[in-house]
C-alpha cells in the first residue's frame, strides 16, 4: 500500500533542464566540445561530476582534478545566475496542487533529487514547506539509476520501499525507483519511459488518491502476469506468448521481457 510519494525535482516540479543546458553549453563551448539538446537529454538526473565526465568524454578530453573542480564551480555559478530568475510561476503545471492534495490525503512527501541546489530552488519557487523530508545531491553521491536517493527518502519518511511511489521524468530515475522496489510514475512519453508503471504528460488535474489506486492495481496485474510471463518468455521463442502477456495488461507499456526482468514484478499490491 502506497503511503509516501517521492518527487524528483528537475522535470517534475520545476524545469531547470534549460538552465543546466545553457550552463553546460557555455562550458563546452569554452572547451571546444560540441553540446546540443541530445547531449543535454543524457544528463537529466545525472550528478554534476558525472555530467562533466560525460561531456569531456564526448569531446575526447580528460582534465586533472583541480581543473575538474574549477569547471564544476564555474558551471554551477552560471547555472545559479540563470535560475535566480525563477519564481512560483515556474513550478511545472499541476505540481503545487498535486503536492497540496497529496499532503491533505495523508501521503508523506519527500524530495529525491541529484541536485546539490535542490533546497534553495524549492525555497525560491515557494514549495519547500510542502515536503516532510528531502534528499539531494549533498546527501547522496551515487547518480540515478543507483537507487540510493530514493531509499534514503523512504528511510527519512519512515516507510518501506514498497510503500513509496516515485514521480520521475528521466529513464535513469525510473530505473532507480524500480531498483529500489518502489512504484514508478513517469512524466513524459511512454516511448521515453517504457519501464514506468504508468506515464502521464504532467501532474495537471491529477488526484493523488485515484492515481495511487490505479498504480496499485497495475502493479498487481504486472506481478500476476510477470510470474506467468517469465515462464512463458523463457520456455520458448514464442512471440505469441509475449503478445498474449502484453494483451493481458493493456494499460502497461512493458514488453514481456521487461515484465520478467524488472524488479517491479515483485511489488506487493
Ligand atoms: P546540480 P534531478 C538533476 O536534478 C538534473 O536533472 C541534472 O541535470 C543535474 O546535473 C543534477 O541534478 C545535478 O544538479 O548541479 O544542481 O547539483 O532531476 O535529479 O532533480
Ligand atoms: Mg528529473
Amino acid at each position: 500500500m502506497i503511503r509516501g510519494i517521492l518527487f524528483d525535482l528537475d522535470g517534475v516540479l520545476v524545469d531547470t533542464a534549460k538552465f543546466h543546458f545553457l550552463a553546460w553549453q557555455r562550458m563546452a563551448g569554452e572547451l571546444g566540445i560540441a553540446f546540443g539538446h541530445d547531449e543535454n537529454e543524457q544528463l537529466k538526473g545525472v550528478s554534476r561530476r558525472a555530467s562533466l565526465e560525460k561531456i569531456l568524454a564526448w569531446g575526447g578530453q580528460t582534465l586533472p582534478e583541480p581543473e575538474m573542480e574549477r569547471w564544476m564551480a564555474t558551471k554551477n555559478a552560471w547555472y545559479l545566475e540563470y535560475v535566480t530568475t525563477m519564481t512560483s510561476a515556474d513550478v511545472l503545471p499541476g505540481a503545487t496542487e498535486f503536492l497540496r492534495s497529496a499532503r491533505e490525503a495523508g501521503y508523506r512527501i519527500a524530495l529525491g533529487s541529484a541536485s546539490k541546489n535542490a533546497l534553495p530552488l524549492l525555497e525560491l519557487v515557494g514549495i519547500l514547506n510542502l515536503f516532510d523530508a528531502t534528499v539531494d545531491g549533498n546527501d547522496v553521491t551515487a547518480s540515478k539509476p543507483d537507487p540510493s536517493v530514493f531509499l534514503e527518502g523512504a528511510r527519512k519518511l519512515n516507510l518501506e520501499p514498497h510503500e513509496c511511489l516515485v514521480v520521475e521524468d528521466a529513464a535513469a530515475g525510473i530505473e532507480a525507483a524500480l531498483c529500489a522496489g518502489m512504484f514508478a510514475l513517469g512524466l513524459g512519453t511512454p516511448e521515453a519511459l517504457p519501464k514506468a508503471h504508468r506515464v502521464l504528460p504532467d501532474l495537471k488535474g491529477q488526484d493523488p488518491r485515484s492515481l495511487v489506486a490505479d498504480l496499485e492495481a497495475r502493479a498487481a496485474a504486472i506481478a500476476h502476469a510477470g510470474a506467468e510471463g517469465a515462464a512463458a518468455a523463457h520456455s520458448a521463442a514464442d512471440g505469441a506468448s509475449a503478445e498474449r502477456l502484453a494483451a493481458s495488461q493493456p494499460a502497461i507499456t512493458h514488453s514481456a521481457a521487461d515484465v520478467a526482468a524488472t524488479p517491479n514484478t515483485h511489488l506487493p499490491s
